[in-house]
């Protein structure tokens, strides 16, 4: 963008530019005109700072580190997957409740978490598939009846390391392992119950919320998911307001949907006759490889479900003590409850059962644990997930590869020390 710096810098540098009170267009034509350095020196504090008693270590050139969320995400916590993207190191889940605590809840935003005040936000639902477009406050929509659902969010390239680690066929972008997925309770008002009021037409094919980052990010859904009981415009998760990073004000949930499709920081809802083309529907959340054609205008066939996976909650790679030992995991399917959990100590020729425990949750997913006799050595402990609806979990060798390293639902070996 301006003055050197790309739209991540630029979005953040204005974040810090606003805490110090500054309005945009001063900001920018600070940026304009004197460049990141002057727009950087208006934003500092105003206090003058005593005397440092050791040498500035800064050089004058050097921009400060530019943070893209605002929640703490230490590294104990968190795996840092670069940009404004951080996944739940699934270990911190081990001893704690179903649900994922907001604090540890994993962040994945295309540039960075935008701040919006709530006295001049408003949500705006339009387009030709409704009758009766109308404007939402923030007040507006706390009044409208709430529903409140528990349901999981997951990024679609959740996984996608596994298509370089176990595949060695790495995909494009951000390396997750198994933490970018996360459970919560949600509350807010139905989508559906939204167009209805705006007067949704038996014409209208596809619904597209649009968030209000920078870039906002936008990805439209059939009308049929947007009327779904559990499609949600969520203002709570876990019982506190929605944080920051997670979408405030207002969110979309879609439950079992890819990540993309719960837009978050929501300001506009259109509604189309037609159906809706975009990046994130055409060239960027399709299926792009050798197993998949082209569906013009999109590069391949359109993602709209997560696939099912399980995964434990121990360190990657993990250290174990021989002896018995007792392992807790979790597992989620996009199509429904977890039916049961099998273990594999053998890299997947033989299984076990494990037990399931705590709430079993449609596109939420539930606990489990499983014993075990821990021999010394370097070994994998394999979870494999069946849900209701007799999906199951398969073989890293029966995984279609994808240029964007999108839904891997292989079973993933978890690879252990454990010594005596
Ligand atoms: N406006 C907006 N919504 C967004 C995104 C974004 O960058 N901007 N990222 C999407 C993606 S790719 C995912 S996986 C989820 C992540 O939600 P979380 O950060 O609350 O975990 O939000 C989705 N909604
Ligand atoms: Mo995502």
């Amino acid at each position: 963008m301006s003055a050197g710096f790309n739209e991540e810098q630029t979005e953040a540098l204005w974040k810090k530019a606003q805490q110090a009170g500054m309005e945009r267009r001063k900001f920018l034509a600070l940026l304009a005109g004197g460049g990141a350095m002057a727009a950087l020196a208006a934003c500092a504090p105003r206090v003058t700072p005593a005397p440092s008693p050791t040498p500035a270590a800064t050089p004058a050139t050097t921009l400060p580190p530019v943070r893209l969320i605002d929640k703490p995400t230490p590294e104990q916590f968190f795996n840092p997957i670069g940009g404004g993207n951080v996944e739940m190191r699934f270990e911190v889940m081990a001893n704690r409740t179903y649900a994922t605590p907001n604090s540890f809840f994993f962040v994945r935003s295309h540039t960075s978490s935008p701040v919006i005040d709530v006295k001049t936000w408003k949500l705006s639902i339009g387009g030709d598939g409704v009758s009766k477009p109308f404007d939402l406050t923030y007040d507006d929509l706390l009044k409208m009846p709430a529903k409140t659902i528990t349901r999981y969010v997951e990024c679609a390239g959740n996984g996608r390391g596994f298509f370089g680690s176990l595949m060695n066929k790495p995909a494009q972008g951000g390396q997750w392992r198994l933490g970018a997925y996360g459970i919560a309770e949600w509350t807010g008002v139905q989508l559906g119950e939204l167009l209805t009021r705006a007067g949704i037409k038996p014409t209208a094919v596809d619904v597209m919320p649009t968030g209000l980052d920078s870039t906002k990010v936008e990805r439209p859904m059939s009308v049929s998911k947007a009327m779904l009981e559990d499609t949600i415009v969520a203002y709570m998760m876990n019982g506190e307001i929605l944080p920051g990073d997670h979408g405030f004000p207002a969110r979309v949930v879609t439950p079992g949907w890819v990540g993309i499709a719960n837009i978050k920081w929501v300001g506009n809802i259109r509604v189309s006759e037609q159906p809706i083309f975009v990046e994130k529907n055409t060239t960027n959340y399709v299926f792009i490889g050798p197993d998949y054609s082209p569906q013009p205008p999109a590069q391949g066939p359109i993602l709209t479900n997560q696939i099912m996976k399980s995964a434990l909650c121990l360190p990657w790679p993990a250290a174990l003590k021989a002896g018995t030992q007792k392992v807790v995991g979790y597992a989620w399917s996009p199509f429904g409850k977890i039916k049961k959990v099998d273990v594999s100590l053998d890299g997947g020729n033989t299984f076990q059962g494990a037990t399931l425990t705590g709430p079993n949750i449609e596109k939420a997913g539930t606990r489990w644990e499983f014993s075990f006799d821990a021999k010394p050595g370097d070994i994998t402990i394999t979870p494999r997930a069946t849900d209701e609806k007799d999906n199951i979990q398969y073989p890293v060798s029966e995984q279609k590869w994808n240029q964007l390293g999108y839904l891997f639902g292989a079973m993933a070996p978890h690879p252990v020390k454990v010594t005596a």
